[in-house]
């Protein structure tokens, strides 16, 4: 059964690839399964009709067969758990993958969102230029442990793994803010997902959404 996820019809990034499909595209491409992707509007989203699929009106959601489901995390484990190639077959290795795409969604993507999240919404602040450092040193402790953890293997535990997947694309999220640079091994490591073809195919997937825009967007 082929599945179909929902995008953005407009993503605010401008086709960056830093809206959640990005991810589930990635592992769908990784596993070979071809998809149809459903974009909806940011007024479709809040609709009730997008909203039996999604509780929080957003994206993406995934819909195989009589299953549907929201949170990236979910959906892609969904994905890894029923094709090979996300997860390794050792029993404890796997749980180590699931354990890091949790790390991913649930110790280094918060901070990093926080800032993200007052950067825009807060710069009119009196108090902006003094929560922004503090809210620095918060993702760089996550960095600092995460590139020890790393050093200078090419992935989090052995080979690729949703875990890797899923740290990669919150990693994303930190470029052009002037911290990933100081992380030599991180942003190494960030590039050496982006290589991967499966990686470039749902990039560019994800793109040509933004490009069949007239005005861009
Ligand atoms: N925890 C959920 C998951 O992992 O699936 C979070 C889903 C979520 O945040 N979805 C966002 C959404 O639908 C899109 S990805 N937002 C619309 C709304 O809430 O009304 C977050 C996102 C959006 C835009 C950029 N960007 O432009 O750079 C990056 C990330």
């Amino acid at each position: 059964m082929r599945p179909a996820i929902t995008a953005f019809e407009s993503s605010p990034d401008q086709g960056r690839g830093l809206a959640r499909d990005m991810r589930v595209r990635w592992a769908l491409e990784e596993v070979g399964q071809a998809y149809d992707v459903r974009l909806v509007s940011f007024s479709a989203m809040k609709e009730p009709a997008h909203r039996r699929l999604h509780p929080f009106g957003q994206i993406p959601t995934y819909e195989e067969g009589d299953l549907a489901l929201f949170e990236s995390g979910a959906i892609i484990l969904h994905i890894a758990e029923h094709h090979v190639g996300l997860l390794p077959d050792d029993a404890n290795a796997r749980m180590r993958a699931i354990a890091w795409m949790f790390a991913a969604l649930n110790t280094v993507e918060p901070p990093i969102v926080e800032r993200e999240q007052v950067s825009y919404l807060e710069r009119d602040k009196t108090w902006y230029e003094a929560r922004l450092p503090l809210l620095d040193n918060r993702v760089r402790n996550r960095l600092d442990d995460l590139s020890i953890r790393l050093g200078d293997g090419e992935w989090l535990d052995n080979g690729f793994s949703a875990g890797d997947l899923m740290m990669v694309m919150v990693l994303r999220r930190l470029e052009g803010k002037g911290i990933l640079e100081d992380y030599p091994n991180l942003s190494t490591y960030m590039a050496r997902g982006q290589a991967r073809p499966a990686y470039k195919r749902a990039f560019d997937d994800q793109l040509a959404v933004f490009a069949s825009k007239p005005t861009g967007a």
